[in-house]
């Protein structure tokens, strides 16, 4: 267990890119359709239970929601997409939301794109695989409730997601993982230390000083 995402507090939940956190240093956005298990990644991560909220209702993080690891690093829970009950006017929020975090977000280093390894690569899924190429972010990928699957079968999709990504131009990685398990958190966190590195300063405040 890496101590340093144990110390990950949360900062504050915003419905858009004004009037949130200062945009310096690195963050780390997770990404993926609601219900595939955001948030509950990012407790088993930071071996917190209610760090970020949960639910069994789909839709249920709108919000772009920041957590602190420390002065210089940041994860954010992205809201889910791709759920079909959600009004028209929130999904177009939604993509209103995205598109603009993902282009301007000058600290966002890298997604982390959560996927159920029973459902990968949803239209959504890769829309968000495209933004990502748009803004040369680094992806990494997890396949998540590898715990409903037998290790053949998840292992097998893992393969299959890999092949479909084999034409992707920017740095992609993928794993299995499970919240409920608690299977490849350490994977994860060796992805985090090498996304989150280096950890530069690109406080304005800071660069006048030069
Ligand atoms: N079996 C199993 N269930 C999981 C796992 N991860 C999450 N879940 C369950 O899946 C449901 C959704 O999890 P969340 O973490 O709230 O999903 P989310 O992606 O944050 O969803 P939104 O906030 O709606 O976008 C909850 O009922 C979780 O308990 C896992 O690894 N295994
Ligand atoms: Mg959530």
């Amino acid at each position: 267990m890496n101590p340093i995402y144990e110390r990950a507090t949360f900062t504050m939940s915003s419905p858009e890119l004004k009037n949130t956190p200062d945009d310096y240093g690195r963050e780390i956005a997770f990404a993926g359709r609601s219900n595939a298990g955001k948030s509950s990644a990012i407790n088993t991560l930071t071996r917190q239970n209610s760090l970020a909220r949960t639910s069994k209702t789909p839709g249920r993080t709108q919000m772009l929601n920041f957590f602190a690891i420390d002065e210089q690093r940041r994860f954010v829970d992205l809201p889910g997409y791709g759920y079909a009950k959600v009004p028209e006017a929130i999904k177009k929020q939604w993509h209103q939301l995205m598109e603009t975090y993902l282009a301007q977000r000058k600290s966002l280093c890298a997604i982390i794109l959560v996927m159920d390894v029973r459902h990968p690569l949803t239209e959504f899924d890769w829309q968000m695989i495209e933004w990502c190429q748009h803004s040369s972010l680094s992806l990494h990928i997890l396949l998540t409730k590898a715990d409903k699957l037998t290790f053949g079968a998840a292992k097998n999709t893992l393969l299959q997601v890999q092949r479909s990504l084999k034409d992707v131009n920017i740095p992609v990685t993928l794993q299995l993982f499970s919240a409920l398990k608690k299977t490849g958190v350490e994977e994860v966190h060796q992805a985090l230390d090498r996304l989150f590195e280096p950890v530069t300063t690109n406080d304005p405040a800071e660069a006048n000083d030069t």
